[in-house]
């Protein structure tokens, strides 16, 4: 009839990923690593008493629903005696080591050596100081999942003990690492501020962002060092909550770099040791500040400066 068929429409393949609006949505399921299966060069790879421990705790924090109070768990002597060598040790090294956020900050939750800290009782002096939230994990989350609970100011924890042959390091997050690395930061309103603006960056960033700010969290939330006058003193979680890391970084056997969240990011190293090279910021404010410039790059400004998230935002500007 004289018409021509139109052209066919050109293929475009397009990945549509749904933006979680509830920490509901994030999930908390898709385990990476360090979950109960131990690689062979874990040191608690052949005790199977150690793994059989560990699988009963990942199973408690898979069946945890939003909402609910985080399960009691009742710590063995061996559990307690590794949390009791930790936290002494690392005690005796706060007072030179540990930034001032964290000094201030360490008190509220009033850790005993001889009681391992419930998951729930934190998690309820974090909402009472900065409204964060701990959600219970069974292993190392996917990044993009990780860093999406942040936006809904939840930290996703570990709620099992490190292997008792290596209580001054290890490569994988635990207890102890949770509960002395990171939670007394979680209860600094500052701190609480630049972890929550990565988290929100993370909601709209595409796979290459979601990994560059993943190496942002690592370099800052777990191996940050901040000036404070001529000193170097940690505010990240895997220094504050190794007594091998913490001595390490203090005796002057690794370098020190000024951070740029815009460069690009050197390779995390997950289980070779000590870090070799840790990076600095000039303040705490001043790293705050650099992070949002960084992250105001992926996420539309104005719902940066929204301190609660509402649903409604993300639905308008990231769907
Ligand atoms: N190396 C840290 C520690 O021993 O507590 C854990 C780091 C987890 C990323
Ligand atoms: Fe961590």
């Amino acid at each position: 009839d004289g018409t021509k068929a139109a052209a066919p429409e050109p293929k475009v393949q397009t990945e549509v990923r749904r933006v979680p609006q509830s920490l509901e949505e994030v999930d908390n399921g898709q385990i990476l690593g360090f979950g109960a299966d131990l690689a062979e060069d874990h040191p608690g790879f052949k005790d199977q008493a150690y793994k059989d421990r560990r699988m009963a705790i990942a199973d408690i924090a898979r069946a945890h629903r939003v909402g609910d109070p985080i399960p009691r768990l009742e710590y063995t002597s061996e559990e307690v005696h590794v949390w009791n060598t930790v936290l002494r040790e690392l005690r005796g090294l706060y007072p030179d080591g540990a930034c001032a956020e964290f000094q201030r900050c360490f008190p509220l939750f009033d850790f005993k050596e001889d009681v391992v800290p419930q998951l729930e009782d934190l998690s309820q002096i974090l909402k009472r100081e900065t409204g964060w939230q701990i959600r219970p994990v069974a292993g190392l989350l996917h990044p993009r999942d990780f860093l999406n609970g942040l936006a809904f100011q939840t930290f996703h924890s570990t709620q099992y003990m490190r292997h008792p042959s290596k209580p001054m390091y290890t490569p994988e997050p635990d207890l102890c690492h949770e509960l002395l690395g990171h939670v007394p930061m979680l209860a600094d309103p500052d701190f609480c501020d630049m972890v929550h603006s990565i988290g929100v960056a993370s909601l709209c960033a595409d796979d290459s962002q979601i990994w560059h700010l993943t190496k942002i969290y690592w370099f800052t939330v777990e191996f940050g060092v901040v000036l404070e006058g001529d000193e170097k003193k940690a505010f990240g979680a895997g220094i504050l909550s190794s007594y091998g890391e913490m001595e390490h970084m203090r005796t002057g056997k690794a370098y020190f770099v000024p951070f740029d969240p815009h460069a690009k990011q050197p390779k995390m190293s997950y289980k070779d040791g000590y870090q070799n090279r840790y990076f600095v910021l000039k303040s705490f404010k001043d790293g705050a500040q650099k992070l949002r410039d960084y992250c105001s790059d992926i996420t539309p400004p104005d719902i940066m400066v929204e301190r609660e998230i509402s649903g409604q935002a993300f639905k308008e500007i990231c769907m």
